[in-house]
């Protein structure tokens, strides 16, 4: 367990940038939101938006053959995306990077069951990977001390560094969300998920998407993808593939579907028929805080015909969203439904109620229930 000593954002990004560290490669997490939104805020030149954590590992290896110093932050359930390229790439090579990786799920502290094995295993796995670590110092002397030792030892060993931020290490400021005309996530949801059939499989992505499913519209045949992100688009064509007489609507989100922007090779090469893939896009990572995602500059819908979906459509409003994912789950898919929608959620939004695997099995329930069914029908 740790105290909730804390240290304020521009105290870190200037000591690390004084001691000679940047650039900053990273993806969010909401214990590094204060981080990422002061350099948004004060230096967006110094921070590069990576679409998953191993890819920050590999520009910031790039940036430190090119003479950097880099840094990369990311969330502890990333380091799953990041140990390759830590492990083949900075280490054969001696690429020392210095890691700010949060502690999401530290043992005695309560934490979604997401984050409870990684946790657990985050310091285990850093020592595996010959990463050196300790917890960040949360007094400004001590902290500028602690990096000024990481910074000799790194260039020394070329080995990389990490700094371990538990929960509240670093004071948020307080930073206001850009608003616009779009509409609420969660409207474009109940649109959507309203006036679909009971039997209509619905996953809904990490994050906000997943938590206000739930909140909201819970039933028997969605699955809440809590963590692993960017994978739900992926479980939906693994369920679609089994099981051609159910439709499957994914609920993505723009950050998730650049993290793992392959399954969309996969979608569009396997044909699922009755598939709709809602991506909801407001260009931020809303769910850790609202830092800007790389989809402003991505045309989804040109990727998504290219990858070989029968038909990309684009809406900004939740009616129209939810007409194009009726026609879409009667089938001639796959099919992308692009919504524009705007930042923000409920601030009184709660916390998933019934555990992973619960809903997990309930799915299973749901789907084991009608292929009994059909079985007995095909015989
Ligand atoms: C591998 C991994 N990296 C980072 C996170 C932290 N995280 C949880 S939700 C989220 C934002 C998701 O963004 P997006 O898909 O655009 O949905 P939004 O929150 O904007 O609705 C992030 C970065 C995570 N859960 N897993």
């Amino acid at each position: 367990m740790t105290d909730q000593a804390s240290i304020d954002a521009g105290s870190v990004m200037r000591t690390l940038v004084e001691a000679g560290f940047g650039p900053f490669f990273g993806v969010p997490c909401s214990f590094l939101a204060p981080l990422v939104t002061w350099c948004e805020q004060n230096a967006p030149e110094a921070y590069v938006a990576a679409n998953n954590e191993g890819e920050a590992v590999a520009m910031a290896a790039g940036s430190y053959l090119a003479g950097r110093r880099p840094v990369v932050l990311i969330q502890n359930s990333g380091l799953g995306n990041a140990v390759n390229p830590f492990t083949s790439l900075c280490h054969p090579m001696r690429i020392p990077l210095l890691l700010l990786v949060t502690w999401r799920g530290e043992p005695g502290r309560p934490d979604e069951p997401q984050h409870r094995l990684m946790g657990s295993i985050t310091l285990p796995l850093l020592d595996l990977m010959e990463i050196d670590h300790q917890q960040i110092s949360t007094e400004t002397t001590a902290f500028r001390e602690q990096v000024r030792r990481l910074s000799e030892d790194m260039w020394g060993s070329g080995l990389s560094r990490a700094l371990v931020v538990p929960g509240g290490s670093i004071r948020p400021e307080s930073a206001a969300l850009p608003t616009s005309g779009l509409p609420p996530r969660r409207d474009v949801i109940a649109a959507v998920v309203r006036e679909l059939p009971d039997d209509v499989v619905v996953v809904a992505t990490t994050g906000k998407t997943a938590r206000e499913l739930e909140a909201n519209h819970d039933r028997p045949a969605n699955l809440y993808v809590v963590g692993s992100m960017g994978c739900a688009s992926s479980i939906a064509l693994g369920i679609a593939g089994e099981r051609h007489d159910r439709a499957v609507v994914v609920l993505d989100g723009d950050g998730a579907a650049l993290m793992r922007l392959e399954a969309m090779v996969s979608i569009g090469a396997h044909r699922p028929e009755r598939f709709a893939h809602v991506l909801l896009d407001n260009g931020a990572y809303e769910s850790t805080g609202g830092q800007r995602s790389n989809s402003s500059g991505v045309d989804f819908l040109a990727i998504a015909e290219a990858c070989g979906y029968a038909t990309a459509r684009t809406t900004d409003d939740a009616a129209i969203a939810a007409g194009h994912t009726r026609d879409a789950v009667a089938g001639g898919g796959p099919h992308l439904i692009r919504v524009g929608i705007g930042i923000g959620s409920d601030p009184a939004l709660g916390r998933p109620s019934k555990s992973p695997a619960a809903v997990a099995e309930r799915l299973r329930g749901s789907l084991a229930a009608r292929s009994m069914a059909v079985h007995a029908v095909d015989r």
